[in-house]
């Protein structure tokens, strides 16, 4: 039975038979296809249009997505096995684009899938940075950044002759557009994910690992995305990229408005702009400037135009991540834009004394995110207790003003890619117990619920997750020199490495767990816990902990006193592709970060929907599992966000006390420094951690190690029975209906866009 005519295509296309052909050839015939196939969809339509504009897109390989979407992908899996080919291995081929850090970059993917999904007229815009995000390699137990080049002469990009002038104070530069189809599920129409680009990149200015040119921005502004995710440098770099993505991102949107009919007087009917944190907050100068500047209004009237077409998104409250910029950079790089900052600073003045609110602050910087609230419709966080918290204390100022802009989005994820693609197995067996309707309705997976006492059903989950435990260790064998041992609980985090996401204290358990084996407290049953995570190269601790895990891992496999109980491993550059992978085979989900930290997460939804148990503190989204799912179906511990904003108020952590009063403490923060740890590292990484967790520790390790170590004993130790784990498996799946994106879109068109109705 073959229901594509994918054997034809290729077989015409190459002269030979599908049996015949290698991989690769198999690969671009497969891109080649999908991409006809898209080509002829028609656009989504509505009046308003929204632009998602992003500085990051972590939009994963697209081949089986894509596959999915168009409702072949399991009829391409067999045409394949039929010929003797395997999908997986041809999966192995696409490279994945680097376009993205983290959570942010991989929410702006999941939000345009489900913005195609749902038929809204919405578009991502960002950079086609060519080397993207870097690649992460391990060298004597440390992270080395390389620059990753990921995109091929055949690849999902297709080149459009869209191009814009882009005026910086010392040049102007054009750009080009590239475009990449995204389809929504079974879905007839498609949007694109716009990404700018330059003309003339020079490779040829890369030193040594990512280290490159900073000065010559005519031939470097789209090699790499910054590696930091709170820590600056290369500012100046930064700014001439997000005013490069805004102005491009302004003017396409407005000649699509006008190609429409707008008179642009009516533009926020024509338009929205969703500002994906502050990253492209400059669209808000940048398109007063247009409208003054080349279309005739009056300022006043820019404003009031542009205020209405406007909402920003929150992802941080870590003081540290909320851009300012000096006002001596913007005018260095775009002097026009500053004028206009100027102007919309002193109208906030003329109305608001409060210094807490002001756009430019007493030394001249200024704040982006003071900016975006002051001019646009909405201002949302990513999930109840961040809102909470930009409402009650960082943002408190801004609410007592606005209190209607302020609104909560909780975040979500594709379930096409996080179950359709990435668990096969547990997705058709869902569909075996409870249909498939699910798939547009993604609270019906509550109808598992119904099976919750069924050992039958209990037997086959687990059987499902051992099926994914193989698979996970065929792949880190083959792509990552990892030997997995299949019959261990797998416990797993995977992050950026930040402190306050606290891998730190992981570790630490660890080497608690290492010396108990050590004193002849033998486990009993084997536990692997697996790192995922680049650090940013300037982030020294975040460096660091890694060096730390890298050490620990080395000693602890290679020990055979205490490897048949314990593993530990830290994958080598951990990606959208890694995540597929390990999310599925993972039975603890860690999601540990200090409460009030982590203003979402959602890996922690990825694990939830995969049949993995949370041990987590309450923080971010954890705090909305924990809600559905009940306290009898998720490990929490720790201290709560209200205790924890309080002791920074008050200054009154201590991480000295903790170390010198907890025997557990100290001995696993101690072995930090012992002789075999030194034995294999780096001295000075492992002392400078040592000194900062003793005496500073601003993320609080310490406070929660004891409650958080209990808490995963108890975890393992009801992991010894099956029906009672298999128990709340079942209820965390049939609970994470409410984390799809499809959800968290339709809330952002209800209550910001408005495009669907119009
Ligand atoms: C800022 C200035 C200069 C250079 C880089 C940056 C920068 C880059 C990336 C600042 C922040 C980021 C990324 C932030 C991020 O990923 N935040 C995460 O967003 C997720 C989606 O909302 C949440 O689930 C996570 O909790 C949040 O940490």
């Amino acid at each position: 039975m073959t229901t594509t005519n994918f054997t034809n295509y290729i077989e015409a296309k190459t002269g030979q038979t599908l049996a015949a052909l290698d991989n690769k050839t198999i690969y671009v015939g497969l891109l080649d296809f999908v991409k006809e196939a898209a080509k002829d969809k028609p656009k989504n339509d509505s009046k308003r249009k929204v632009y998602y504009i992003s500085a990051e897109f972590l939009i994963g390989k697209l081949l089986s997505n894509n596959l999915i979407n168009l409702g072949i992908y399991k009829d391409i899996k067999e045409e394949l096995a039929r010929a003797g080919k395997s999908i997986s291995q041809i999966e192995d081929i696409e490279p994945e684009p680097s376009l993205g850090n983290g959570g942010l970059g991989r929410l702006a993917s999941c939000f345009i899938d489900s913005m195609s999904t749902l038929g809204i007229n919405g578009e991502g815009v960002g950079l086609n940075y060519h080397c993207g995000l870097f690649k992460q390699v391990f060298r004597d137990n440390q992270q080395e950044a390389e620059p990753n080049f990921w995109i091929e002469d055949d690849s999902w990009l297709v080149p459009t002759d869209i191009s814009y002038d882009v005026p910086f104070r010392d040049f102007t530069l054009k750009s080009r557009l590239d475009r990449i189809d995204i389809l929504g599920y079974k879905k007839e129409t498609k949007n694109y994910l716009n990404l700018f680009d330059i003309n003339g990149l020079d490779y040829g200015l890369i030193k040594d690992g990512i280290t490159f040119d900073k000065e010559e921005i005519q031939k470097n502004l789209t090699l790499f995305l910054y590696p930091d995710d709170s820590d600056k440098q290369g500012e100046l770099l930064r700014i001439y990229q997000q005013y490069f993505m805004v102005s491009n991102a302004a003017q396409l949107l407005i000649d699509e408005a006008l190609q429409r009919g707008s008179n642009l007087h009516d533009l926020a009917d024509y338009a929205y702009v969703q500002i994906n944190d502050t990253h492209p907050s400059l669209v808000i100068p940048e398109l007063i400037r247009l409208l003054t500047e080349k279309h005739g209004f009056d300022f006043a009237e820019a404003v009031a135009v542009v205020q209405k077409m406007v909402g920003y998104t929150n992802h941080t409250i870590l003081a540290e991540a909320l851009e300012k910029w000096p006002l001596d950079f913007l005018e260095e790089v775009v002097p026009n834009l500053v004028a206009i900052i100027k102007r919309l600073d002193a109208l906030v003045r003329d109305q608001y004394e409060d210094a807490r609110v002001q756009i430019i602050d007493e030394s001249g910087r200024v704040h982006m995110a003071h900016m975006d609230i002051h001019f646009s419709t909405s201002v949302n966080g990513v999930a109840a207790l961040h809102t909470d918290i930009l409402k009650n204390s960082e943002l408190k100022p801004f609410y007592d003003l606005y209190p209607d802009r302020f609104n909560n989005k909780t975040n979500g994820i594709t379930f096409r890619r996080w179950l359709e693609f990435a668990d096969q197995d547990l997705a058709d067996y869902i569909k075996e117990l409870i249909g498939d309707d699910y798939l547009e309705d993604a609270t019906k997976l509550e109808k598992l619920l119904a099976f919750a006492d069924d050992k039958t059903v209990h037997e086959k989950l687990a059987e499902i997750k051992f099926k994914n435990k193989l698979a996970l260790k065929r792949y880190l064998k083959a792509n990552k020199n990892i030997d997995l041992d299949e019959h261990s609980i797998i416990d797993t985090q995977i992050k950026r490495f930040h402190e306050y996401k606290r891998q730190q204290m992981n570790a630490l358990y660890v080497i608690h767990k290492y010396l108990a084996i050590k004193n002849g407290q033998l486990p009993q049953r084997k536990v692997t816990v697996i790192f995922g995570g680049k650090a940013a190269p300037a982030y020294t601790i975040a460096q660091d902990i890694i060096h730390l895990i890298l050490c620990l891992s080395e000693l602890i496999n290679n020990d055979p006193e205490v490897s048949p109980y314990l593993n530990v491993h830290l994958v080598e550059n951990y990606n959208v592709t890694v995540a597929e992978k390990l999310i599925p085979a993972t039975d603890i989900s860690e999601q540990i970060s200090l409460a009030s930290k982590e203003a979402s997460g959602t890996g922690n939804m990825k694990f939830m929907l995969n049949g993995a148990l949370t041990l987590g503190t309450m923080d971010g989204a954890n705090v909305e599992i924990a809600e559905l799912v009940g306290p009898e179906n998720i490990y929490i511990f720790g201290k709560d966000s209200d205790t924890i904003i309080d002791l920074y108020d008050k200054e009154a952590y201590v991480s000295k006390d903790y170390y010198e009063n907890d025997a557990a403490i100290k001995e696993a923060v101690d072995f930090i420094v012992s002789d075999q740890l030194t034995a294999l590292g780096n001295k000075e990484r492992l002392e400078r951690l040592y000194q900062e967790l003793i005496n500073k520790d601003w993320f609080m390790t310490l406070i929660d190690f004891t409650d958080y170590v209990a808490k995963k004993e108890e975890m393992l130790a009801d992991y010894e029975d099956q029906d009672l784990w298999n128990r709340k498996v079942i209820q965390n799946i049939a609970k994470a209906g409410f984390f799809s994106s499809d959800r968290t879109i339709e809330q952002y068109d209800a209550d910001i866009w408005h495009s669907l109705d119009q």
